[in-house]
């Protein structure tokens, strides 16, 4: 609509354009406020139920969501069997163990680290990134130099395992990005607390066998992890690019902004990857969602891809919903 007949159309005269900027008022589109609030809740990606139930006892012992999420998350980073994140995680195809991660408060504040080496736990990083600098992202050394200041211990991250598993990469060389690897993968978590804030994080060790510098959608706000208090969250996993390409969790948020459930806009944020990437047979994409008033969502590529859920003292892992 052209400026003269929005005007028109609004009824706003030449006596009221000139009576100050509250006539520019934005139109309100923003979803109908959320009435009442759920009972805690927590959901993440993969069956992650250890990381899952430490963060739902946490809501339910009155942790905050933020607390509740970095912590919940830590459980992951810190098990060395699982090669997808944090300590143990597959390293790039140089052999270095390079790590994201994201965390986001109901505030609306985020911290984030890219490249991360030699820290067991970058959501860690990421909050102190969050709270004690200026600053949402850093990388590299000086995400590293950063961690170090603060108290982060150095320490080796590639285990005999993964170390072995690498060598025999190393023989064929071949790069090919792995559908539900081992059936679990990157972790990301959203948490609703007793007071109905929701917080969220995301972390990763990125694609087994990367190139060396190479960042993924983990540590992306807006990609890997995105949130907005008044209406609710999403998070990522899968290939990092085509979440980046479509900024996947931020447009969910949008789509739920728009009133669309969180089922609903997983299935349009994957069909939007589905239309612009024709090789999407070829790799892995999963959304999970969660708004405001407790409702989940989730739907992938691939069939395998599973979320768990900590409600009123239950873990429940639920099979998502897939298009192939
Ligand atoms: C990444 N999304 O770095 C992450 C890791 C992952 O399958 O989930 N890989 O792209």
């Amino acid at each position: 609509m052209k400026r003269r007949h929005f005007l028109k159309a609004s009824g706003l005269t030449g006596a009221a354009l000139s009576a100050g900027p509250s006539v520019f008022a934005f139109t309100d589109f923003s979803k109908t406020k959320i009435s009442g609030k759920p009972n805690p809740i927590c959901v993440a990606t993969w069956n992650f139920h250890k990381a899952s139930k430490k963060a739902g006892e946490m809501l339910y012992e009155g942790a905050s969501a933020l607390d509740s999420v970095e912590q919940g998350v830590r459980v992951e980073e810190g098990n060395i069997k699982n090669t997808t994140v944090g300590n143990g995680g597959a390293p790039d195809r140089d052999g270095n163990v390079t790590l994201d991660a994201s965390i986001m408060a109901p505030s609306g504040e985020c911290g984030s680290v890219v490249y991360l080496k030699n820290i067991a736990h970058p959501v860690s990083v990421a909050r102190k990134v969050m709270e004690e600098t200026p600053h949402v992202m850093l990388a590299g050394e000086g995400a590293l130099q950063f961690a170090i200041q603060q108290g982060f211990k150095k320490q080796n991250l590639l285990t005999e395992e993964s170390e072995k598993a690498w060598k025999e990469w190393l023989k064929k060389k071949e790069y090919k990005p792995i559908i539900n690897i081992e059936n679990h993968d990157t972790i990301g978590m959203l948490c609703i607390d007793e007071a109905g804030d929701i917080a969220g994080a995301c972390t990763t060790s990125g694609l087994a066998y990367k190139m060396n510098g190479r960042v993924g959608d983990s540590p992306i706000i807006g990609a890997g992890l995105y949130l907005d208090n008044e209406i609710g969250g999403a998070v990522a996993t899968g290939m990092g690019e085509a979440v980046m390409k479509s900024v996947g969790s931020f447009l969910i948020v949008e789509l739920m902004r728009q009133g669309k459930s969180p089922q609903q806009a997983c299935e349009i944020a994957i069909k939007r990857i589905i239309e612009k990437n024709s090789n999407y047979k070829d790799f892995q994409v999963a959304f999970l969602a969660l708004n405001k008033e407790g409702e989940v969502g989730s739907f992938c590529i691939h069939k395998g891809f599973t979320y768990v859920k900590y409600q009123n003292k239950e873990n429940t892992n639920t099979p998502s919903e897939y298009y192939i």
